[in-house]
């Protein structure tokens, strides 16, 4: 009984982390985006993307491993949204817009490359709104 107890109270530590980590997400639309996806390895793998009037930070984000997933925030005070297009310019992933203070979570598989992160909407990103994305294996 007496080693019982301290092993027991570490397991309820760890538990009310878990639970504190969860319930850190801005919104519950962001929240609610995040269910389908397996919540702890979301947690584990989110790079926190900020979009504003006209930049994307961090300009450049490196990752690893074939999941990425961005927790994207617009912190500007018009629409924005987060588009990423490989080397060859094709579209892999996008946000849908967001409004000011918007949130949004999204997961891509992407190949270990160097991609182009832009916010699509007309004349943003020769206004600046343009990053690097690199996926290294
Ligand atoms: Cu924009």
């Amino acid at each position: 009984m007496m080693i019982r107890l301290p092993i027991l109270l570490m397991a309820t530590c760890a538990l009310a982390l878990v639970s504190c980590g969860g319930s850190a997400t801005p919104s519950s639309r962001a929240a609610a985006a995040a269910t389908p996806a397996a919540p702890t390895a979301a947690q584990a793998g989110v790079t926190e993307v900020h979009v504003s009037d006209f930049k994307i930070t961090p300009a450049t984000i490196t990752t690893s491993g074939s999941s990425v997933t961005f927790a994207v925030h617009n912190d500007g005070p018009t629409v924005h949204n987060l588009t990423v297009r490989d080397s060859s310019g094709k579209v892999v992933a996008s946000t849908k817009t967001l409004k000011p203070g918007g949130s949004e979570t999204t997961s891509v598989q992407l190949a270990p490359g160097t991609y182009t992160t832009f916010c699509s909407l007309p004349g943003h990103e020769s206004l600046g709104m343009r990053g690097t994305l690199v996926v290294s294996e």
